[in-house]
C-alpha cells in the first residue's frame, strides 16, 4: 500500500528531459543552468501543501536513474518537461516510466513544446494529461483534484484537443524557484556564461516585448510582466545566504528592457554588503552609456547580446528591429563601460544566400566581441518565421530543419558555415592570448583545459577512426 506523505500532500515528481549532447563549443560556451520553469512549478506545489522531487536529466543522462525514486518514494503524480530538440528523448523517457508506473499515478507533459506542439503529446497514447502554457497554476489544481484530472485552463486530459493558453500570471506573486531541491553547484556553465566558480540563473519577468520572428513565445505570451526590484533582490540574497553562489545570470530575454526596474535594483544592489557579480541579455538599441556604467558599478561583468545577422535585409526579415551598423557601435559602448560581450549570431534563416552567412561571420569577426555563439537557425513550430515560410520539423536533420526550398544554402552546408565560423572567431593567436589575460579565475582555466582535453581527444579519435 502506499504511504500518505505527511501534510496529506500528493508526492509529486517532477523530471526535466536534458538537452541535446552537445560538441566541443556548446561546451566552450556551455550555459547549463537548473530548469527554473520546473523549480518554479515545485514551489508552488509545496506552497500548496505537497511534497515534490525534482531530477534533471542533464545529470544523470539516464533514465533508469529515476528508477529508485519510482519504486521507493511512491510518487502520485510524475510530470515530464519538455523541450522541441529532444521530442526523441522525451518519448523514450515517458514510455520508460509509463512502464514503471503503477495505474493509479499520472504521467503528464508539459513545458515550451508542449505547449507549443500539444497535440503531438495529448495524442501520444503515453500521458494523462498535457499542462500548457505557465503551469504554475494548472499543477496545483492537477494535484489537488488527484486522482481525478480537472479540465480547462492550461489542462487537457489526454485524448482531448487543445483548449485556449491560460491567462498569463502576475510574476511577482509567485514563490521564488525551490532551488533547494537541485543541487546547484553541479551546474557548471562554461567559461563565456560564469566568472567565479559557481553561478547561477535568475527570471526577472515574464513575455517578451519584441517580436523577433524566428522566437517561439508560446509559454509567455501576451504583455510583458515584470517582477519588482525589491523581489529580485530578496531572491538573489537568498541565492547567496542558502547556497553560497556570488555569481547570478540574468536569463531573461532582455533585462535592460525596463530602464526604471534595473535602475531599482542597480540603487539595491550597491549597498549590498555581500556583493555579486552578474551577467544579463540585453540589446544593441538599448546599450545606454549612463545605464552601462552604473551596471558595471554595480558588478555586471557581461551582457549577451543578439546580433543574429550581418545582412540588413535578414535582419529585417526576421523583424530584429536593429541593423548591422548598430552592432559595432554597441560594442563600443560596451568596451568604454568595461563590460565583456557574448555576441549571438543565427545563420542559415530561409532565403538566406551564401553571401549573407558570409557577411555575418564578416560582422561576428568585425565586431570581435569577448564571445560569439553561432546558431544554425532551427525553426520551431510556434516561431511565426516557420510559419510563413511553412518550414518543417524533422528531428534528426541538422538544425532540425526538415528540407525547404526556402533554404537556399542545404543545412549540411550551413551547418558547416557555423563551425568554420567558430574554427576562424576562436584560432586567433590575438583571441587566444586576449583571453588568456582577461582570466580573473583559476576555476575558468580549468574549464578551458577541458575544452582543449575534449577537442584533441575528438580530433585523435577523428583521426584512429578515419
Ligand atoms: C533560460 C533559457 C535557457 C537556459 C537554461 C535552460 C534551463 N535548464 O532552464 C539555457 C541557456 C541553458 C537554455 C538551453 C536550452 N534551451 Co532554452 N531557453 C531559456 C529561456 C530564455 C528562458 C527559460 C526560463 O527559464 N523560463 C522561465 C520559466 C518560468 O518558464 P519555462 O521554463 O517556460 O517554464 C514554465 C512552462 O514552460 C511550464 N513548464 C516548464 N517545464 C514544465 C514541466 C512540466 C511537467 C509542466 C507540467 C510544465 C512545465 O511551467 C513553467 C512555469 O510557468 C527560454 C525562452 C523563454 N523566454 O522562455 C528558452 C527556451 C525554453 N529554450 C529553448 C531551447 C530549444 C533550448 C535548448 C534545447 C537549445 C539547444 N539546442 O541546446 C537548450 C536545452 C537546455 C537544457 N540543457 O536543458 C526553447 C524551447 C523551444 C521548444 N519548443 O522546445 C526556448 C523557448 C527558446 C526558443 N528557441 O524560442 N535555455
Amino acid at each position: 500500500m502506499k504511504s500518505t506523505s505527511s501534510n496529506n500532500g500528493r508526492r509529486f515528481l517532477l523530471v526535466h528531459p536534458g538537452g541535446p549532447r552537445r560538441d566541443l563549443f556548446d561546451r566552450l560556451g556551455r550555459s547549463d543552468s537548473p530548469p527554473l520553469g520546473i523549480l518554479y512549478l515545485a514551489s508552488s506545489l509545496e506552497a500548496a501543501g505537497h511534497e515534490v522531487r525534482v531530477v534533471d536529466l542533464n545529470f544523470p543522462r539516464h533514465v533508469d536513474s529515476i528508477k529508485p525514486l519510482l519504486q521507493k518514494w511512491r510518487p502520485h503524480i510524475v510530470g515530464l518537461g519538455t523541450l522541441a530538440p529532444s521530442f526523441q528523448d522525451v518519448m523514450g523517457h515517458a514510455r520508460s516510466i509509463r512502464k514503471q508506473l503503477p495505474n493509479d499515478v499520472l504521467l503528464i507533459a508539459g513545458g515550451p513544446d508542449a505547449t507549443a506542439r500539444t497535440e503531438l503529446y495529448t495524442q501520444a497514447d503515453i500521458f494523462d494529461a498535457v499542462l500548457f502554457g505557465e503551469a504554475e497554476k494548472s499543477i496545483v489544481r492537477l494535484a489537488d483534484s488527484y486522482p481525478t484530472i480537472p479540465q480547462g485552463e492550461g489542462i487537457i486530459p489526454c485524448g482531448q484537443s487543445a483548449g485556449a493558453i491560460p491567462e498569463p500570471l502576475d510574476s511577482d506573486s509567485l514563490p521564488f524557484p525551490a532551488r533547494h531541491l537541485l543541487p546547484l553547484k553541479r551546474y557548471r556553465g562554461g567559461p563565456a556564461y560564469k566568472r567565479r566558480r559557481y553561478s547561477t540563473s535568475i527570471f526577472t519577468h515574464r513575455g517578451c516585448a519584441y517580436n523577433c520572428s524566428f522566437c517561439e513565445k508560446s509559454v509567455h505570451h501576451g504583455a510583458m510582466r515584470f517582477r519588482s526590484a525589491a523581489s529580485i533582490h530578496e531572491e538573489i540574497r537568498r541565492i547567496r545566504r542558502d547556497h553560497g553562489i556570488h555569481d547570478i545570470r540574468f536569463v531573461d530575454d532582455v533585462l535592460m528592457i525596463s530602464k526604471r526596474i534595473l535602475g531599482e535594483l542597480i540603487d539595491l544592489i550597491r549597498y549590498d554588503a555581500d556583493p555579486f557579480d552578474w551577467m544579463c541579455c540585453g540589446r544593441i538599441d538599448l546599450m545606454d552609456e549612463k545605464m552601462l556604467a552604473e551596471m558595471k558599478k554595480a558588478g555586471c561583468y557581461r551582457i549577451e547580446i543578439g546580433i543574429e545577422s550581418g545582412s540588413a535585409r535578414v535582419l529585417d526579415l526576421v523583424k530584429k528591429g536593429t541593423a548591422p551598423g548598430q552592432a559595432l557601435e554597441a560594442m563600443r559602448k560596451a568596451r568604454v563601460a568595461g563590460i565583456e560581450v557574448i555576441a549571438n549570431f543565427i545563420i542559415g534563416f530561409p532565403t538566406e544566400t551564401g553571401e549573407e552567412m558570409a557577411q555575418t561571420v564578416d560582422l561576428s569577426l568585425k565586431t570581435d566581441p569577448d564571445y560569439a555563439v553561432y546558431f544554425l537557425f532551427t525553426p520551431f513550430s510556434d516561431a511565426p518565421i516557420s510559419k510563413d515560410f511553412n518550414l518543417g520539423w524533422d528531428d534528426f536533420a541538422p538544425g532540425y530543419r526538415a528540407p525547404s526550398p526556402d533554404y537556399l544554402v542545404p543545412s549540411d552546408q550551413a551547418q558547416d558555415m557555423v563551425d568554420s565560423a567558430l574554427r576562424r572567431f576562436y584560432f586567433r593567436p590575438g583571441y587566444i592570448l586576449r583571453r588568456l589575460v582577461a582570466i580573473r579565475n583559476p576555476w575558468i582555466i580549468a574549464d578551458l583545459a577541458a575544452c582543449a582535453g575534449l577537442f584533441l581527444y575528438r580530433r585523435i579519435k577523428n583521426i584512429i577512426c578515419s
